[in-house]
């Protein structure tokens, strides 16, 4: 009778571990499209309807860094994700030695560092040119000048133009640029106009100075936007943005002239 020889039962091959690549790129990829969305719509709509060419324009840079920095933050973030859920030590104590250790890829490393000078000179030249347009805005000819001073915890306004009267509410007419000199009493307190996005430090014994033009007719908000105190939350006053005659009447009620 032959015998038949028995095969020893086949010990499964070791599997080559999956390369991390492609699962992280995978994350990657579904990270930045889920970034972008909120990036194109939260951070504008977090800051409401804009009251002047300057907010239209804040709005703007702020979704236009966002949606630069979208990929960036997913791409940060995949690595980490994935190195958690799939790299983690478990088991209790320490781990016995160390992961292996990183080596030099060139390719990552250029095209790290060409992505990211790209990314920052396009930063750069974004922010240079929107300063740039601010700043030329600020040197309109037909301003009104108003005089801001800060204190705990209250904002005052004051007109040079109409003998310098004084309010704790601020009117402006509206499609005219205005210049406020800005200054503080005690402590350092943040000029903010939130819906117009004019904002400047309000320093005390110096005068800073900030220019918008509203353009939208309402009421809006000054906000202190520097910690200054325990009231700090309560140091707001209102901005009335009316028309020019509206504007012009209200000031000669008030200025007695
Ligand atoms: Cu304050």
């Amino acid at each position: 009778m032959s015998e038949i020889a028995l095969a020893p039962p086949l010990e499964s091959p070791p599997q080559p571990e999956r390369s991390p690549v492609r699962s992280i790129l995978l994350i990657w990829a579904v990270m930045t499209v889920a970034l972008e969305a909120f990036a194109l719509f939260v951070p504008v709509h977090l800051m409401g309807a804009p009251a002047s060419k300057l907010m239209v324009n804040i709005e703007n840079s702020v979704t236009v860094f966002s949606v630069a920095a979208a990929p960036v933050m997913a791409l940060v973030w995949s690595i980490a994700l994935y190195s958690v859920l799939r790299w983690r030590h478990r088991g209790g104590g320490p781990p016995a030695q160390d992961g292996p250790p990183l080596r030099i890829n060139t390719a990552v490393t250029v095209t790290w560092v060409v992505v990211s000078s790209v990314l920052c000179l396009f930063l750069f030249i974004w922010g240079a040119v929107e300063l740039q347009s601010g700043s030329a805005a600020a040197a309109a000819p037909n301003g009104l000048v108003v005089d801001v001073t800060g204190q705990q915890w209250l904002w005052t306004f004051s007109y040079p133009g109409a003998h310098g009267y004084t309010s704790n509410e601020l009117y402006l007419p509206v499609n005219r640029p205005v210049t406020f000199d800005v200054t503080s009493e005690d402590v350092v307190h943040s000029f903010w106009i939130v819906e117009m996005g004019a904002k400047i430090d309000a320093n005390p014994g110096q005068i800073t100075t900030v220019s918008v033009t509203p353009d939208k007719l309402g009421t809006f908000t000054v906000r202190c936007a520097e910690l200054c105190g325990i009231y700090h939350s309560y140091m707001d006053a209102r901005v009335n943005v009316v028309s020019d005659a509206d504007f012009q009447s209200w000031l000669s009620a008030h200025s007695g002239r």
